[in-house]
């Protein structure tokens, strides 16, 4: 046993990566591929929709020892005792295990990977992370992708990262979640000092510097957001919402000649009417909830694009109010907000944050506050002291709050 002290600065009591992989499989590790978490920054619960979102990569990160086979068998040890070892064979039809459990995040990348192209090596490693687990900063993408990545390694598949991107998003459909493809775009391809806006249907990313003296705080509610479970089931019926609202807005302006051809899909659908055309057809014909839920689609897809443009004008406070109406629209119109994160919200505005949103999937997890340099501190102490200390939270801060870097995507080195 040994103090691990991973490279971002986490301290955890608990036996290396190194110390796992040489008891359990002898020998020493010959790579590591890594992969970070996300914070995205606004447009949520739109990637779905094919709409363009706004994340970047952060400092936390998945990181995976590992050493390859000859046989097409993948064995997986994690350092966390929570989470059992975990064998399978390479297969296109690898079945997966009980809903929940974090095996079907390693599956899902070799099962794709075996659908498209005839992958024959296996590895076997040993997973760390320092990505907050069930916390809407996207720790089961960052796994999907280190596994996905080191098989593709192993097996010489090489792609464009867009591609690979694509395809990752594919596999995570594997564990039940009909995600859209934000996650895997970022933990792929984010680079360092820098935001992305991802576009959908195909996938592509514009890299926009982040300013210098921007900081994004994220603070987590100690709620986890078990989107492997019950909250799951409420996404999934959030993303059939959007579908249902879109055949009914597009069927009406198909009768009223408000568009030429029966649009494919939102940025179709939007790209024909506009805006405001679509939100007036959706108020004539969709009963609630779908309404609420269909305005804060378009109107989150219109704050992205805004958001993209204070971000390259390096206009803080314009950018902080977006974070504040997406904020308000996830709460009221989506629905996927908590009493705890309109907490922390509250309390980093308080304290003086530009603007501050809930960030991920919701119902539980983390927000994400905008400061500035000069402000940041007095933020993160107004957290600390108004939402951590009356839970009795304290010691966990290392945990839960902290300034979110912009880091690079995820790569595989020789060790
Ligand atoms: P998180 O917060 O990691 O559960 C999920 C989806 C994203 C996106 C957001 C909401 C997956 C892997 N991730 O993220 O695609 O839809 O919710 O904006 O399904």
């Amino acid at each position: 046993m040994a103090e691990a002290r991973d490279p971002k600065g986490v301290t955890r009591e608990g036996p290396t990566p190194s110390d796992v992989f040489s008891s359990r499989f002898g020998g020493a590790a010959t790579h590591v591929a890594r992969a970070p978490g996300r914070v995205n920054l606004i447009g949520e619960h739109i990637d779905y929709n094919d709409l363009p979102v706004l994340p970047m990569a952060i400092q936390r990160e998945v990181r995976l020892v590992y050493r390859p086979r000859e046989d097409g068998v993948v064995r997986v040890a994690n350092v966390d005792p929570e989470f059992d070892p975990v064998e399978f064979e390479i297969g296109p039809s690898t079945p997966p295990g009980p809903a929940g459990n974090w095996g079907n995040y390693l599956k899902a990348p070799a099962v794709e990977l075996a659908r498209r192209s005839a992958i024959s090596r296996g590895m076997e490693g040993v997973v760390s992370s320092s990505v907050p687990v069930a916390s809407g900063l996207s720790s089961s993408t960052a796994l999907l992708n280190a596994l996905g990545l080191a098989l593709a390694v192993v097996n010489e598949v090489s792609l464009a990262p867009m591609d690979f991107a694509q395809l990752m998003a594919d596999a995570e459909r594997y564990t039940g979640t009909r995600g859209g493809g934000m996650d895997q775009a970022i933990s792929v391809g984010g680079r360092v000092g820098h935001a992305a806006r991802i576009a959908f249907a195909p996938l592509r990313m514009r890299h926009i510097v982040v300013p210098g003296d921007w900081r994004f705080i994220v603070a987590h509610t100690g709620v986890r957001a078990e989107k492997s479970r019950h909250a799951r089931e409420a996404y999934n019926q959030r993303r059939s919402e959007c579908e249902r609202a879109l055949a009914s807005v597009a069927e009406r302006g198909l009768q009223s000649h408000l568009v030429p051809t029966a649009p494919q899909g939102y940025p179709d659908l939007l790209r024909m009417m506009g805006s405001q055309a679509a939100i007036a057809a959706a108020t004539e014909v969709l009963p609630a909830p779908l309404l609420s839920r269909f305005r804060h689609v378009v109107s989150e897809a219109a704050r992205v694009d805004q958001a993209a443009d204070c971000l390259s004008r390096t206009d803080f406070s314009g950018f902080g109010a977006l974070m504040d109406d997406s904020h308000c629209s996830l709460r009221t119109d989506y629905e996927v907000s908590s009493e705890e994160l309109d907490d922390l919200v509250d309390i980093a505005r308080d304290g003086g944050a530009a603007g501050a949103r809930l960030t991920g999937a919701g119902f539980g997890g983390c927000i994400v506050a905008l400061a500035s340099s000069d402000t940041v501190d007095a933020v993160l102490a107004a957290i600390a002291e108004q939402y951590y200390q009356p839970r009795g939270m304290s010691d966990r801060l290392g945990d839960c709050l902290f300034v979110a870097a912009p880091s690079a995507g995820a790569s595989v080195d020789a060790l």
